[in-house]
């Protein structure tokens, strides 16, 4: 398949290409240090899918937010989060993005636009609703992009979410990272149709389908929905095309997948892919991009150093950021 680069610079194509390598390493990174007992609770990969996140986080600007899934180490990078945090909030410290008590599935970072990662499927969708709703309503020129799965899009949060955006015309790109899979169920057997994106018709607003794994495809179209959101055109739904690589979650023994699917979707890796399109224009050199992967490596050593040398939370704080009621009327 031929990567087209037109509208994408030399500079914005090497940072794409370092970016989802980043995004790559570092879920390998983090499965490996889990399974030496560094990083407790569940991981749940993106590695393959690493193009329609950095595809988009890239076409954001920096005073966009973003609501993520349970899946979205990819996203937080894309729009530039700090890997020594992320892998701290993973490994449970006290440097970590949530002082170590969100981990993977929680990770935030307001400064960065990120809303946070959600353990809720769909529960995402109707924040950035929320988000860009205020944007509206303050007259800022911001977008709210919201990430969610194929299974997402078969909750009711998506569907009251789409509906009121689009009755709204509010300034928000839903993007629906289709790998085919909610948990062990395939696509086909959790919707009636294939092309989700065609669902925005019944909301009044565009739907695009997008291949997935072509991360400058993804960033051109993730561009033109975020400019149309934020010229007062009202939502996209983007589709991206795509397939994970690993479990649902690291462990996940995948006998739900057919034989020869996952080496199809292999043989289409994003990275090599955008990688070979790179040489190919003279963007890059084999050697630029082994650097870049070299740097890439060091970063997360790095990142990985941080985080063992990080302390622990202090029992003393684990209600801080708690915010309920006791029954003796304490408020936290
Ligand atoms: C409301 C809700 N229902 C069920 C679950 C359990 N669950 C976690 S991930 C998942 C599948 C989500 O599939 P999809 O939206 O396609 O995202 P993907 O895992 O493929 O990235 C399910 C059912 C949950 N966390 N929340
Ligand atoms: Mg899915």
């Amino acid at each position: 398949m031929i990567t087209d680069l037109t509208g994408l610079t030399p500079e914005l194509l090497r940072e794409m290409y370092r970016r989802m390598v980043l995004v790559r390493e570092f879920e390998l990174r983090a499965i490996a240090e889990r399974r030496i007992g560094l990083i407790p609770g569940f991981i749940h990969a993106s590695i393959g899918q690493e193009a329609s996140a950095v595809g988009v986080g890239m076409a954001m600007r920096p005073e966009d937010v973003f609501t993520s899934t349970h899946r979205g180490h990819g996203h937080l990078i894309s729009k530039g989060g700090d890997v020594a945090r992320m892998m701290a909030e993973l490994a449970a410290r006290a440097t970590g993005y949530c002082g170590g008590r969100g981990g993977s599935l929680h990770i935030a970072d307001f400064a960065l636009g990120s809303l946070g990662a959600n353990g809720i499927v769909a529960g995402g969708i109707p924040m950035a609703v929320g988000a860009a709703l205020a944007f509206a309503m303050r007259g800022e020129e911001r977008v709210a992009v919201s990430f969610f799965g194929d299974g997402a899009a078969n909750q009711g949060a998506f569907h009251e979410a789409l509906n009121l955006a689009g009755l709204w015309k509010l300034p928000v790109v839903f993007v629906c990272e289709n790998n085919l899979y909610g948990e062990g169920t395939p696509q086909h057997k959790q919707a009636p149709l294939a092309d989700l994106a065609l669902r925005a018709r019944s909301y009044a607003f565009p739907g695009v389908i997008v291949d997935g794994n072509d991360a400058p495809s993804v960033y051109r179209a993730a561009s033109e929905a975020l400019e149309r959101a934020r010229h007062g055109l009202g939502p996209t739904l983007l589709e991206c095309k795509t397939y994970r690589w690993h479990g649902h979650y690291e462990g996940d023994p995948q006998v739900y997948k057919p034989t020869g699917e996952q080496q199809e979707w292999q043989a289409r890796c994003p990275i090599v892919r955008l990688g070979a399109a790179l040489v190919t224009a003279g963007v890059a050199t084999e050697a630029d991009l082994e650097a870049i992967r070299e740097a890439v490596r060091a970063e997360l050593d790095e990142a990985v150093a941080f985080a063992r040398q990080s302390p622990q939370p202090q029992p003393d704080e684990a209600l801080m950021g708690v915010y309920a009621e006791t029954h003796g009327g304490k408020v936290f």
